[in-house]
């Protein structure tokens, strides 16, 4: 059995084009952590990046973690070890679950997998849709995200209103990202009767009305903060749709048993990135593919000014054709890098 012989860790931070808004306050660099688990010539990256204001663990306690792990890896099968335990934090067990993940890849050489399409939700604001040639810049697109709450509720309506109106054919997803009072996400529902909408994400501030606001709504119920949350037991039946973050909960394995479940239970479920770097995003694109009739939630990527990678990833469209691509050490961009 294979033997991982070396576990390494590199810091980065990113340079965002603009600044990038996140639970009220802004960033201009994305922090985070690759790590590379080496078998023989195999290699084995993943990405750790928690995401300010939406993870519970700070970048700060993510590196020691991630230290003290990787001292006590070397020596023991690739394949065996269990990353799925509680003591881990989600961005950690995400990052090696995947480093292990795509050094399993590598030892069989399964570099030339079938090309799968992956389907791609496009993040929508009214500045970029009237910047844009409308028709142009959603062509091809299935599904739109409009997040609303940050404004005056008059001028969110407009807006769903006008993409609703010029886009019938889109799916048209909407996160209030726990903004509004139960009365203030009512009166929404009522001045959307006449529209088709794919869901609504998160858009009580208290969780504890989920239930009176799903009672009266002709829009299915999406989860994602919810989820995340001690006792989110109670509010899981609500849902007809999870907002699945790797990152932020259950890494690889979490997120595929949280599918199954999910699964059985006829509720949709959504794959939905972080502003990962390139590498993490390649393994929510490898998660995104095991359910393939959705739009997925992976327009992040184009906020870095550049990415760990070399090459950028082509992922602001609407179709990922992506067979899997094997990161090695020479597809990184080293300056970016700082070795821990
Ligand atoms: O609220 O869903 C969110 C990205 C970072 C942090 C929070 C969120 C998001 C996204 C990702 O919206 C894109 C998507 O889910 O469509
Ligand atoms: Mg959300």
């Amino acid at each position: 059995m294979r033997i991982i012989d070396s576990v390494r860790l590199y810091r980065y931070q990113l340079p965002l084009t603009r600044s990038l808004e996140l639970a009220s306050q802004f960033y201009s660099y994305r922090n985070g952590i690759l790590v590379c688990l080496q078998s023989g010539t195999d290699e084995g990256w993943g990405d750790i990046a928690p995401l300010p204001g939406f993870s519970r663990e700070s970048i700060l306690e993510v590196q020691s973690q991630a230290i003290s792990l990787a001292k006590s890896l070397p020596d023991i099968p690739a394949a065996s070890t269990d990353f799925d335990i509680s003591n881990l934090f989600p961005s950690v067990q995400f990052g090696f679950e995947l480093a292990q993940f795509n050094l399993k890849a590598a030892v069989r050489n399964q570099a030339a997998t079938e090309a799968l399409p992956v389907t791609c939700c496009r993040l929508l604001n009214e500045q970029s849709y009237k910047n844009a040639l409308p028709m142009i810049a959603l062509q091809g697109y299935q599904a739109v995200k409009i997040k609303v709450g940050r404004r005056a509720l008059d001028d969110d309506l407009a807006f769903v209103h006008s993409v609703c109106r010029e886009h019938p054919d889109l799916e048209i997803r909407i996160d209030a990202n726990r903004t509004w009072t139960l009365k203030v996400a009512k009166i929404f529902l009522e001045r959307t009767r006449n529209l088709s909408i794919g869901y609504i994400e998160e858009p009580l501030k208290d969780p504890a009305d989920l239930a009176a606001f799903a009672r009266s709504s002709h829009i299915p119920l999406a989860l994602d903060e919810t989820l995340r949350e001690p006792g989110a037991e109670q509010y899981r039946q609500l849902a007809d749709v999870y907002v699945l973050k790797p990152t932020l909960s259950g890494g690889i394995t979490g997120t595929v048993e949280t599918i199954r479940q999910a699964q059985s239970d006829q509720i949709r479920c959504i794959i939905s990135s972080s502003h990962e770097s390139g590498v993490g995003m390649l393994g929510l694109v490898e998660l995104a593919k095991t359910i393939p009739d959705e739009a997925h939630g992976l327009d992040t990527y184009n906020v870095f000014e550049h990415d760990v990678l070399n090459d950028p990833l082509p992922l602001n469209r609407p179709e990922l054709l992506s067979g899997r691509r094997m990161i090695k050490k020479s597809d990184l961009n080293l300056s970016v890098l700082r070795a821990l």
